[in-house]
């Protein structure tokens, strides 16, 4: 274990973990049974070429472990990031809710945060067009409670009855296993198609809200509606909000591809490196409080309802907490792909609402559970194990790990003195909601409007947003083999605006609608991108392009500048090694260019230094490379004769988040205040890049 790892704050679930931290590196090679190996890279034969004996016992349990070292993935969200941290309320929400947690400023309580791709295997990579899971296991001192929540405010459907069907339109087709990590086919548009409730998600989805530049860079909600119990029982319904510190920023599709290949782990990679570099992701914990006479004032919107969201603009969101990830696990398999989330995990003060998709949850995740961790007692693995004692008369089933002392397995009884006893106080107890009505399967006519949300959220995008949704839609209809599929999907999209329908049919070969709908005109302030732009450009990635007399006094001032602002500067040179420096001096280089790619940066520099100019010019990886990160909107930033370089490269003179010092030397304090706000801008999608080849 590093120093960084052993100076970090000590949690209590940090302790409890060490009670099972293992050195396997220390000691003798033993057999799981403790026994000495004395020879681990021969097995034993008899005769020097003869065949191997049954009684190696060595070699049989070796083999037999590897056999059995995979556990069945995920059904969905399989592909999946984790990290430690804490949260930790501003103020107490006593009034609220009884949850202690939520109530004590002086608590830190511990986390453990999982996020995940929706669609592709654990083995697939981190950028597809999907929804981002973000899942917050809470150690409270009452007990454990998750909070499941996505990366986007709505879902797909409204009952969970048809999530099995949503799953299996788009996950892999089943006759070919096809396609992986993508939405864009056949199963899930005909899906779609037929089942209009997906309409708001599904704009979503074709936002860039689906390719996140990081997940320390995404929102994350709880989607359904829950109900806090204060300790005088009075109930209350919110909605759970993560908000970033750093905003709500994303890549751009062609980028987001171009990454599946040059670095499958980008996002998990990104997660990792910040909290190695002690620059620990933090997001506010923020509520929608609706008082329960309010829960009928939302026209359009039952509360019960996943596919709508409270508008802020009506409920606005108030910040109650932090949460920040500062330690990266020790084991994948051991904290990531075992722990398990729960939305049964509540604590007293937080419970449920009678959403049907939430309800179905309730079920699914236990039973999961039980099959991918092999038995009901999974909830003693390290990473699920509360730190609020556990007692009761549950035993044995695979993998039981305690030792249970005495007789009585059962309640009442007078052989134990009667423990563990019922509380008095302080127990989960749902909230007593009266309930009536006749048994039917039936969808309420309050989730009827299909459309209003998603017409709102389209309304509420900026030009950029609504060319990228546009594409989006054309993209993956566009990988629809099925006319008569994008021809639905088309008439569909009609009814949330007719100008975004015919956009779309132009795209996909299909004729737009004739008859115009009415929009209803109606925008949040709250929807688009460009209003979380988040706080400076800490862990930016900028690659700095030089070769052979490159400008020393322009590299130093640059990186100096931005390493002072959190960002991370990387010299990229044709090789790995050293530069010469025009003034005759030696320059490290970061990494050869050709190990990476514009698309794994968020900034690129090309300092000056005629030789160094001549040489990138001659160079069609380099010239790529700025034109690749033009295109992407990225910024892009010269001094001297580095400005020749993004000449040859196509760029135009001027253009937004394009940042040029003419003279040699340090470049003046307006051209690093430029680039550093270009940086923090993330993206100028205000460029004209159509005529950009790359
Ligand atoms: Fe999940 N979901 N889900 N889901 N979900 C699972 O549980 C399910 C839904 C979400 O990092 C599974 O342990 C049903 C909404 C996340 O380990 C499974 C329905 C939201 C994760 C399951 C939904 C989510 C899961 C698969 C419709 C956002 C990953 C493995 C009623 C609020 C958690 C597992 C992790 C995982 C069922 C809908 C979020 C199969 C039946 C809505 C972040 O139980």
């Amino acid at each position: 274990m590093g120093s960084a790892a052993q100076d970090r704050d000590r949690t209590a679930k940090d302790r409890q973990l060490d009670e099972v931290r293992v050195d396997p590196l220390q000691g003798a090679l033993t057999t799981d049974q403790g026994v000495p190996v004395d020879d681990t890279d021969n097995s034993l034969t008899a005769g020097e070429r003869g065949p191997s004996l049954l009684q190696d016992f060595h070699l049989r349990e070796k083999i037999t472990r590897f056999d059995h070292e995979r556990i069945p993935e995920r059904v969905v969200h399989a592909r999946g990031s984790g990290a430690h941290g804490y949260f930790q309320v501003h103020e107490s929400l006593e009034h609220l809710t009884s949850a202690n947690f939520l109530c004590d400023p002086t608590l830190r309580t511990p986390v453990f945060v999982r996020f995940s791709t929706v669609q592709g295997g654990r083995g697939s990579n981190d950028t597809p067009r999907d929804v981002r899971g973000f899942a917050v296991k809470l150690y409270t001192q009452e007990g454990n409670f998750d909070l499941v929540g996505n990366n986007m405010p709505v879902f797909f459907i409204q009952d969970g009855i048809k999530f099995p069907d949503v799953v299996h339109a788009v996950k892999p087709e089943i006759h070919n296993e096809i396609p992986t990590g993508a939405s864009a086919h056949d199963t899930f548009w005909d899906f779609v198609s037929l089942q209009p409730e997906t309409m708001h998600h599904v704009i979503w989805l074709m936002s860039d809200r689906a390719i996140p530049r990081s997940f320390r860079m995404m929102q994350g909600f709880g989607v359904h509606t829950f109900r806090l119990v204060n300790g005088a029982g009075e109930s209350t319904f919110v909605k759970f909000h993560w908000t970033p510190k750093l905003g709500t920023h994303s890549l751009v599709w062609d980028e987001a591809q171009k990454i599946g290949g040059k670095d499958p782990d980008f996002n998990r990679r990104d997660l990792w490196d910040a909290i190695e570099a002690g620059q620990y992701p933090e997001w506010e914990l923020g509520i929608q409080v609706i008082p329960p006479e309010q829960e009928f004032d939302f026209p359009g919107v039952d509360l019960l309802d996943a596919t709508k969201l409270v508008p802020e603009d009506l409920v606005p969101v108030t910040p109650v907490g932090r949460l920040v990830l500062d330690r990266n696990p020790d084991n994948f398999f051991a904290e990531t792909e075992q722990v398990a989330y729960c939305v049964n995990n509540l604590v007293p003060g937080i419970d449920v609402t009678d959403d049907p998709m939430m309800q179905a949850r309730m079920f699914s995740y236990l039973d999961t559970q039980l099959t991918r961790l092999g038995g009901p007692n999974f909830a003693q693995l390290p990473i699920n194990r509360p730190l609020a004692p556990v007692a009761n008369h549950q035993q044995d089933g695979f993998g039981q790990q305690s030792v249970r002392q005495g007789t009585a397995n059962y309640h009442p009884n007078s052989i134990g003195g009667g423990c563990p006893v019922v509380p008095g106080s302080g127990a989960f107890t749902h909230f007593p909601q009266h309930v009536e009505g006749p048994k039917l399967r039936k969808r309420p006519e309050s989730f009827a409007d299909h459309f209003g949300q998603a017409t709102l959220f389209w309304n509420s995008m900026s030009d950029w947003e609504k060319k990228h949704i546009v594409a989006a839609y054309r993209f993956e209809l566009g990988k629809v083999t099925r006319k008569e599929i994008r021809e639905r999907v088309v008439g569909l999209l009609n009814n949330v605006d007719h100008e975004l329908a015919g956009l779309v049919a132009q795209g996909v070969g299909v004729t737009p609608p004739a008859e115009a709908t009415v929009n209803h005109g109606a925008t949040s302030a709250f929807l688009s991108q460009t209003v979380l732009p988040g706080e400076g450009i800490a862990t930016r990635m900028v690659a700095v392009l030089v070769a052979d007399g490159v400008d020393a006094a322009a590299v130093e001032a640059v990186t100096e500048a931005l390493t002072a602002q959190g960002a991370v500067p990387e010299i990229l040179a044709a090789v790995d090694g050293t530069v010469t420096t025009a003034d005759g001096g030696s320059l490290p280089v970061t990494r050869s260019m050709t190990t990476m790619a514009s698309v794994l940066y968020d900034a690129v520099v090309v300092p000056g230094g005629a030789a160094s100019a001549e040489a990138l010019v001659a160079d069609g990886f380099a010239r790529h490379f700025i034109a690749e990160a033009y295109k992407h909107a990225k910024p892009v930033a010269a001094t001297g004769a580095g400005r020749s370089v993004l000449d040859a490269a196509g760029l135009p003179e001027a253009a937004p988040g394009l940042v040029a010092h003419d003279g040699d030397g340090a470049p003046p304090q307006d051209f690093v205040t430029g680039l550093v706000d270009a940086i923090a801008a993330h993206r100028h999608h205000d460029r004209d890049v159509d005529a950009i080849a790359a």
